[in-house]
């Protein structure tokens, strides 16, 4: 029914009156997307049960990367920019009076995710598809994503997003596939044949249903799973039947708690705090995709002590450390291996992705909250600490200290990372710095004590959805120049380099850019009703709002340039829009206030007419992974500021470069990777290092109050959040943030870096003038972002640390 578009056409029209009775004329858009994906969820039908059948025939080792996120937004045009028939699709559609970009729209954005982390998940099942691994994602199907943003008032405003609600075509409900997952009870423990068994009794049981979404792989008929788990209640949840002395009332309750286990995506606030419902997500999420995994390896009919070589895991993040206790209790519990055996089969399935050397942020659960509930779990993780500290007294008889600080269970919390450090065979961070911060700093001790289990990745974005299908012109206008084979083989953009100073290919590359921008200025338009300039500079900000990421930072250096501006009316300054977008947590008071601020300010500068040539500031509304597809392919400047050392990568920064961005950022996360190809000619780069932000923090030696004596620009932009004038309207309007910054000793240097990033900006200015280096610099951006290509990042994943090699190889 793809072969063709004549034959699509009517394939097409036939299934609208077939499924809905319409005949096309009366089809809205939404039946469109309905009739046209679930045509395609049918058409790789036949390819996926294939695709499983050859990895039970041939035995394939298979990684199951399990993650609490998976950001995948939308899946129609990526399908058929895999499946090869995007543009035919597109074309007949058009014929048939649908625009394909309206058709788009109408399916919803599966926000199951926060940020990077999760969309790093997306980007690496990819991958995995298109590299034909056998690779699978294992995660929740919550009923709500994070939550819709809206902005009233300059403040934003939480809806809950309900992405469901007109049902998910790409999805296979699998009742057939269910297994228990059991919480609460007692753990009873009785001996047998000269064994101790331990039995878990008067527990609660809920049902895990899976629903399989199929990863269609580009360019060939190889079509992974991934599986998200739903919690439903079952009939006889306490293993005795209801109606008995109240025991329907306890029913009711339970009904409703199981309901609220996929019910929604936490939001990271990154201040960890120990919530009973999450670690409920969490251990749901281990338990089903465990017993699924093991299911899947019993029909190899081999022996347990041979799921290593058939099995990966891959934890993202300390989010699914429950997989090391659940599998435990498994092989010991439910399969009778010894403990010794139970840990190392354990230890070489698993491997561990770190994302994060905030302190404040790693996961530590109260003691008393796993032990009830989840007594089994608990016992087991008891018993690890217990080793490790025998392994540790061994090893540093004379360090108490070393041993508190190393130790799993200490102050009657449990330290997620370190159980999933010396639970695994690999911990990785994903970049380089941040791999050697870990190494260096945050996990030093377990660094000198298992050297070898320490690696880098680092991390990676899919060039199929960030460049091919959110950027086709600039795809197009790459083939053109260097041929195709850069899809297949990302790092064979950098056959562009020969390009960079060609005159016809630098104003080729110039009108995409311009298409992009006009575009967007068009989006903003409809929108939000602002009118932004194509032709001045675009320079973006887009991800979570956090201290950390310095948001902060962007919009003072904007009231800088505003002052300035009002000060001399005719300085010659390149015309700019500034874009920001992003989703602050609902608690996080101070990243809320910073959304408020930047509201203000654009408020405050797009309404002086004096100025509005020449600048503008547009906050977007409900960042997304579909507005980050319109948003990116139309940045000149992206902003990737964050103070060195806090950023663990960063992947923003690698779309904006694949797409001719210009970076302006600090030496952190994978920016320094970015520089060390890119060079100071080609990155605008500022700021403290990482090294010089450490030894502030240990020696002390800043004072925040100094650098607002001491330089006029920043007094004047401080006293601006307090008194009223061009962006207060009353008194004290941002004190929080005031205080923020001067009365905590500005733990994130803002003011300390406010200097280098003005003159950073200074540079740009004076950059963007020659325009003829300026293409010749984006290019040679887009040049060199092969390396970041996910692809990359999934082969080093695959190679070094799963031991996998892809299924047409052999
Ligand atoms: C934890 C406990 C309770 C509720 C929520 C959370 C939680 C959820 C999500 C904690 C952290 C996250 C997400 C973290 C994240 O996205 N980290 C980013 O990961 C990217 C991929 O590796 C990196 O590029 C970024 O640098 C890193 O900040």
């Amino acid at each position: 029914m793809f072969k063709d578009k004549e034959s699509f056409k009517k394939a097409f029209t036939r299934q609208m009156l077939d499924k809905l009775g319409l005949p096309l004329e009366e089809a809205s858009e939404a039946d469109v997307y309905k009739i046209l994906s679930g045509m395609i969820r049918e058409h790789v039908g036949r390819d996926w049960a294939k695709t499983n059948t050859l990895y039970k025939a041939q035995q394939e080792k298979q990684v199951y990367y399990f993650s609490m996120e998976f950001l995948i937004g939308r899946l129609l045009g990526n399908n058929l920019l895999n499946l090869g028939i995007l543009d035919m699709v597109r074309e007949a559609l058009k014929e048939l009076g649908y625009p394909f970009a309206d058709v788009e729209e109408q399916e919803s954005d599966a926000g199951l995710g926060n940020g990077g982390l999760g969309r790093l998940a997306a980007c690496f099942l990819d991958s995995l598809a298109s590299l034909q691994y056998a690779g699978n994602g294992t995660g929740i199907r919550y009923k709500y994503g994070l939550f819709e943003q809206k902005i009233m008032d300059g403040n934003q405003v939480e809806l809950p997003d309900y992405w469901l609600q007109r049902g998910n075509e790409w999805e296979v409900r699998r009742p057939d596939k269910q297994v228990e997952v059991r919480f609460w009870g007692n753990v009873v423990t009785r001996e047998l044949h000269g064994r101790l068994i331990f039995e878990t009794v008067q527990y609660e049981a809920v049902r895990a249903i899976p629903y399989d979404v199929p990863i269609i792989g580009f360019g060939h008929p190889h079509i992974n799973t991934l599986r998200l788990w739903s919690a439903e209640s079952m009939m006889d949840p306490f293993r005795q039947p209801s109606g008995q002395d109240g025991s329907y009332y306890r029913y009711l309750d339970y009904n409703r708690s199981v309901e609220s286990i996929s019910e929604f995506l936490y939001p990271d606030d990154s201040h960890y705090e120990g919530k009973l419902l999450r670690l409920k997500q969490q251990y749901f999420l281990c338990s089903a995709g465990v017993q699924s995994v093991l299911r899947t390896f019993e029909k190899l009919n081999l022996p347990l002590t041979q799921l290593p070589d058939k099995v990966a895991i891959q934890i993202n993040d300390t989010h699914p450390t429950l997989v090391i206790p659940e599998l435990i209790r498994i092989l010991i519990d439910d399969n009778g291996f010894g403990w010794e055996d139970a840990w190392d089969i354990t230890n070489r399935v698993v491997g561990y992705t770190n994302h994060t050397i905030l302190s404040e942020a790693l996961e530590k659960w109260p003691v008393q909250m796993v032990r009830e509930l989840l007594p089994r779990i608990y016992m087991i993780i008891e018993e690890i600490d217990r080793r490790l500290r025998i392994e540790l007294m061994q090893r540093y008889p004379s360090d108490p200290d070393r041993i508190s600080r190393m130790a799993i269970m200490e102050n009657n919390q449990i330290r997620m990372a370190h159980l999933a450090i010396s639970g695994s065979h690999s911990t990785n961070g994903v970049a380089a710095l941040h791999t050697e911060i870990l190494k260096k700093r945050e996990m030093k001790d377990f660094y000198e004590l298992y050297p070898s289990r320490f690696n880098n990745k680092t991390n990676g974005i899919t060039h199929r959805r960030w460049l091919i299908y959110a950027n086709p012109a600039l795809a197009k206008l790459v083939s053109e120049c260097i041929g195709t084979r850069w899809i297949k083989h990302p790092q064979e953009l950098n056959g562009l380099i020969k390009c960079c100073r060609n005159a016809g290919f630098q104003s080729a590359f110039a009108n995409v850019k311009r298409h992009n921008k006009e575009k967007l200025a068009n989006y903003i338009f409809d929108k939000q009703g602002i009118r932004v300039n194509p032709e001045s500079l675009f320079d973006i900000q887009v991800k979570r709002l956090h201290a950390y990421k310095r948001q902060l930072l962007n919009v003072l250096h904007i009231v800088h340039l505003y002052n300035q501006l009002k000060e001399n009316p005719g300085m010659d300054i390149v015309p700019r829009t500034f874009i920001f977008g992003a989703k602050a947590a609902p608690s996080y008071y101070l990243a809320k206030r910073i959304i408020k601020l930047i509201n203000t300010v654009a408020g405050r500068i797009n309404g002086d007419a004096s100025v509005k040539d020449v600048l503008k500031v547009v906050f977007l509304e409900n960042y997304s992974v579909s507005l980050a597809e319109k948003i990116i392919p139309a940045a000149d400047v992206s902003e990737q500021i964050s103070t060195a050392s806090k950023e663990a990568s960063g992947t923003g920064n690698m779309k904006f470069m694949m797409n001719g961005a210009i970076t302006v950022g600090t030496m952190d996360g994978a920016n320094v990777e970015m520089h060390e190809m890119l060079g100071d000619d080609n990155m605008f780069i500022f700021g403290l290092s990482a090294e010089q932000v450490q030894n502030y923090y240990q020696y002390g030696g800043y004072s925040a109050w100094d650098m607002y004596n001491s330089d006029s620009r920043i007094h004047e932009v401080m006293d601006q959040l307090i008194v009223p004038g061009l962006i207060c309207s009353f008194d004290n309007e941002f004190r929080d943030i005031y205080q923020s910054v001067l009365d905590h000793n500005d733990e994130y240097f803002v003011l300390k870096d406010f200097a280098s990033y003005s003159e950073a900006h200074l540079n740009i200015d004076l950059a963007f003038r020659n325009r003829q280096d300026w293409q010749k610099k984006a290019i040679l951006n887009v040049a060199h972002s092969g390396k970041f290509s996910s692809d990359c990042t999934i082969r080093g994943y695959a190679s070094e640390i799963w031991r996998l090699i892809p299924v047409q190889k052999k």
